[in-house]
């Protein structure tokens, strides 16, 4: 009888967290998923699957703890997609960046090779870390060149990564995927911004969305496709890197039109420019070249950029919807959700 694989997943209650352990439940996996303590949880992402997986309390900032960790969950494979990975909050709290998305590898590398150097690694890299690109499209063979403390702190956990693998001799890879949203991508991200502006304009619960960079252009995939990726990639009989992602790219501008056009909207009528939300730096361009893992790997994408756009308004219009019939029976002080917006998020999301 084979016995049930297992897997611990740093960022369980992420974006790609969520995507990545309805995937590895659906392939059999016993999952683990890692957490940090805080005084509110905020499992929203993950309530659907509760009772399926079993959370682990540990910290990226602490070294024992991701030992505790790895001897309570005796894993087959880890995945890494714990991280600071908002761009702006990269350039207002640089250190503490460091310390979770790059140094924050490093501990967890240190954890396996004392408790199990067996256990397969994933680490999520990024796009982010080709910045101000050196060819266009991007490899695994294009050099990096980050453009904030996040790709700085992202071209650490790279490196590292390959290091541990080629003097350690660990399976330990790393994917450089570019950008990938969804329904469940955090509000603060460009795509979620837009597709949230725009269904609370169509309900009439505002009338302007503040904007910064139209012109950056990213090559913006579905997060549910790019998990499979993750997989694969641990699932191959060497370790190797990847990039992945679509091989088109659409400005902020596309986005914004194609978002605006799917609820029959305007966007000249609604969208204002504000500077508060451009970078210290910027990266311009972004584009995969994913031949490698479509190859190596099989990997495709199967949601295209029409499809994306539409289904992350779809999905908000519904939610919004829905938190509007709700709070008409329920109580003022239930009425805000989570991710909806507040003072709080309105400062924290100016980058
Ligand atoms: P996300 O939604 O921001 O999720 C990040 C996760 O990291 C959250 O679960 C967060 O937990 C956790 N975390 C943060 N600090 C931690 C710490 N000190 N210890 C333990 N956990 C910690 O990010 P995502 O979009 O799912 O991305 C997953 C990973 O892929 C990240 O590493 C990101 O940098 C990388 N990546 C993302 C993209 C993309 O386009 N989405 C592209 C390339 C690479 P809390 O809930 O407690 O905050
Ligand atoms: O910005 C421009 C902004 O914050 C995309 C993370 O997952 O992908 C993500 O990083 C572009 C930038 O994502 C607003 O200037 C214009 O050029 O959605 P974003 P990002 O910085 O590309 C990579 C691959 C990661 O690894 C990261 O973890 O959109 N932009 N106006 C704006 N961006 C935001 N956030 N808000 C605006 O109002």
């Amino acid at each position: 009888m084979t016995r049930t694989r297992r897997a611990l997943v740093t960022g369980i209650t992420g974006q790609d967290g969520s995507y990545l352990a309805e995937l590895l439940l659906a392939e059999g996996y016993e999952v683990f998923g890692m957490m940090r303590r805080a005084s509110t949880e905020s499992v929203e992402r993950i309530e659907h699957l509760l009772d399926r997986i079993t959370l682990v309390q540990a910290d990226l900032l602490d070294q024992f703890s991701l030992v505790a960790a790895l001897e309570e969950s005796q894993p087959s494979e880890v995945y890494n997609l714990g991280a600071q990975s908002f761009v702006p909050t990269s350039f207002r709290q640089p250190v503490l960046t460091a310390e979770f998305t790059a140094v924050g590898v490093t501990r967890l590398l240190e954890a396996i090779r004392t408790v199990d150097p067996s256990i397969r690694f994933y680490q999520a890299s990024s796009s982010e870390m080709f910045g101000r690109v050196r060819e266009t499209p991007q490899t695994e063979r294009t050099p990096f060149h980050p453009r904030s403390p996040y790709g700085v702190a992202k071209a650490y956990g790279h490196y590292i990564t390959v290091n541990y693998r080629e003097s350690y001799d660990l399976f330990a890879v790393s994917g450089i995927l570019f950008n990938h949203e969804s329904p469940r991508r955090g509000l603060e991200f460009v795509t979620r911004k837009i597709s949230d502006g725009v269904a609370r304009l169509k309900l009439g619960l505002t009338d302007e969305l503040s904007l910064g960079n139209l012109d950056a252009k990213r090559d913006w995939g579905f997060a549910g496709d790019y998990v499979r990726a993750m997989w694969l990639m641990l699932q191959a009989d060497e370790p190797e890197d990847y990039v992945v992602g679509t091989g088109e790219a659409h400005s902020v501008r596309n986005f914004v039109e194609a978002a605006f056009g799917h609820a029959g909207l305007d966007p000249e009528q609604h969208v204002r420019l504000d500077p508060a939300f451009l970078r210290p730096a910027e990266v311009d361009h972004l584009i995969a070249d994913a031949t490698l893992a479509r190859t190596c790997l099989g990997w495709e994408p199967s949601t295209s950029f029409p499809e994306l756009v539409s289904m992350m308004v779809d999905a908000d219009l519904e939610r919004l919807e829905h938190a509007a019939h709700r709070s008409e029976r329920a109580p003022v002080a239930t009425v805000r959700r989570a991710g909806e917006h507040s003072p709080a998020f309105e400062a924290e999301a100016r980058g």
